[in-house]
């Protein structure tokens, strides 16, 4: 039996955050639009990691947590459509410094420790509906959430009965100390 699960490292939005993003979702776009994630789901991925053993796991646990860096605010302003990846999501205007020197750091020791990443820059977006193939219309932002980061998290994600659940194994409180 295989001892490797697929990781990435996200950062959890507070709960109200979550409720307040599915009420926008669900009121901006018609029902069969996409596939919405579910609230508990909706995170933004700081880097993929793939199907990781149990060994690599740890090795990549005990480089994150030796990063040291502050906290940041994330001001979710802004949304729109990937039609190749299907993908309807919300982001941020200005990437702050923080959360780019993080996904830049996180993505540099998964690519060390021989994890494919992709050549593509990095994103930041949280996916709100996924299997939204067809171009909709994205109502201008009425919102601006101001979302403060104070740790990060590595994930498993497991797909079992047609669903995907996301599980939370290890987090790490951003401070410089
Ligand atoms: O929810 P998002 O899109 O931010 O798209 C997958 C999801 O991110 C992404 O990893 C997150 C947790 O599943 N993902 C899945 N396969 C991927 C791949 N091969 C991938 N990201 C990059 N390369």
């Amino acid at each position: 039996m295989s001892d490797s699960r697929r990781l990435f490292f996200a950062l959890e939005l507070p709960g109200d955050i979550q409720q307040q993003i599915i009420q926008w979702q669900a009121t901006s776009f018609p029902a069969d639009v996409g596939r919405p994630v579910a609230a508990a789901n909706l995170h933004l991925t700081l880097a993929f990691l793939g199907d990781v053993s149990a060994d690599k796991q740890q090795a990549l646990a005990a480089l994150a947590g030796r990063i040291r860096q502050s906290g940041f605010t994330l001001t979710l302003d802004d949304a729109g459509q990937w039609l190749r990846s299907q993908v309807l999501w919300l982001g941020t205007r200005q990437p702050p410094r923080g959360l780019l020197q993080l996904a830049n750091m996180l993505r540099a020791q998964a690519a060390r420790s021989g994890c494919y990443q992709s050549p593509q820059p990095f994103h930041p977006h949280i996916t709100l509906l996924r299997n939204a193939a067809h171009a909709v219309p994205i109502p201008p932002p009425g919102f601006s959430w101001r979302v403060p980061i104070n740790e990060f998290a590595l994930y498993a994600s497991e797909f079992s009965r047609g669903r995907t659940r996301y599980t939370q194994l290890e987090r790490w409180t951003l401070n410089e100390q």
